[in-house]
């Protein structure tokens, strides 16, 4: 639960890993910003991948498909469409968001939509064993569905889990929590983790302090790992907003095989993965004859 009063944990969680996100290509021309799934920080169970990713037309992401794991996309600016090989198809815009549940197999295109740059984050989520090859799934908000609560200089924005007394409507297969800060100057903001889960943040703009009142401040494009305790303080003392996301989930402790955008538990289920994708069965059946229409700009 969000805490609004101006005091800490018995147990603060510190930081005790950051991890700067360098550019990187990605898809087809496009550029991303991974912090979660790259060689410092492979994953953070039940976390595969985050990547704040900045597209302009005719870069983006053509078809390619996913089994094992969920993805989330929040944009952040400008928009991005998407196509999947059941006929789903749609826009986000900025504040919006799509919870894909990826499950037995989605094959799809996601392709910016927006004059300029589309920004936002891609989360990657893994399903645990006995999820993996459940039937696909979205859950999709739009900005204005998904709940705010300011106070005191605090603004949050709730895109799953809960904070200051508010739950998202979201459901997470694998039990996550994903909230989105803005910190006016001056501001802090207590936040409650469950204690078994992992967690971190990630800044979006703006400096700010996090975990130790006396910790230095760390500026955008960084993820902060947190250590274990209770919950999560943090300070703006710049003269501009803070914005971060924080994000924590329940460790799935199961092993990890991943080949690309198939993650699985064992090497066998991947080799079956790949086969099943290209013979078009167990949830790839959709993929016969299927391709992502043209897209308009
Ligand atoms: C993917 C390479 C990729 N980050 N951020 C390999 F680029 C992708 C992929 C994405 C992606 C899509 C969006 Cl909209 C935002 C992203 C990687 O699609 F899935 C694999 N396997
Ligand atoms: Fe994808």
């Amino acid at each position: 639960m969000g805490d609004h009063k101006n005091q800490g944990f018995q147990n603060p969680r510190h930081v005790v890993k950051k991890v700067l996100a360098r550019p990187q290509h990605e898809g087809d021309g496009a550029i991303v910003r991974r912090s979660i799934g790259r060689g410092e920080l492979r994953n953070l169970d039940p976390f595969l991948m985050l990547d704040e990713f900045s597209v302009s037309a005719p870069a983006g992401f053509p078809d390619h498909p996913h089994r094992g794991f969920e993805t989330v996309t929040y944009m952040l600016e400008g928009a991005f469409t998407h196509q999947d090989f059941a006929g789903h198809e749609g826009t986000i815009r900025a504040g919006d968001l799509q919870w894909m549940t990826a499950g037995r197999g989605i094959i799809h295109s996601e392709m910016p939509a927006g004059e300029g740059e589309n920004k936002g984050l891609q989360l990657w989520i893994n399903l645990s064993s006995k999820d993996k090859m459940m039937e696909p799934r979205y859950q999709e908000l739009q900005s204005k569905d998904i709940s705010r609560v300011e106070k005191h200089g605090v603004d949050v924005r709730i895109i799953a889990g809960e904070s200051f007394g508010v739950r998202s409507p979201v459901y997470t297969q694998t039990p996550t929590m994903y909230l989105d800060f803005t910190l006016h100057p001056g501001a802090e903001v207590h936040q409650h983790i469950p204690q078994p889960w992992n967690s971190f943040v990630y800044i979006i703009e703006g400096e700010g302090v996090f975990g130790d009142p006396n910790a230095s401040p760390t500026t955008r494009h960084h993820a902060l790992v947190l250590g274990p305790g209770d919950g999560l303080s943090a300070w703006n003392r710049a003269a501009r907003p803070l914005r971060f996301v924080l994000i924590g989930g329940q460790p799935l402790n199961e092993p990890i095989v991943q080949y690309g955008p198939f993650v699985m538990n064992a090497q066998a289920e991947i080799q079956q993965a790949i086969e099943d994708y290209h013979y078009c069965k167990n949830g790839f059946e959709k993929a016969k004859n299927w391709k992502s229409q043209p897209h308009m700009n």
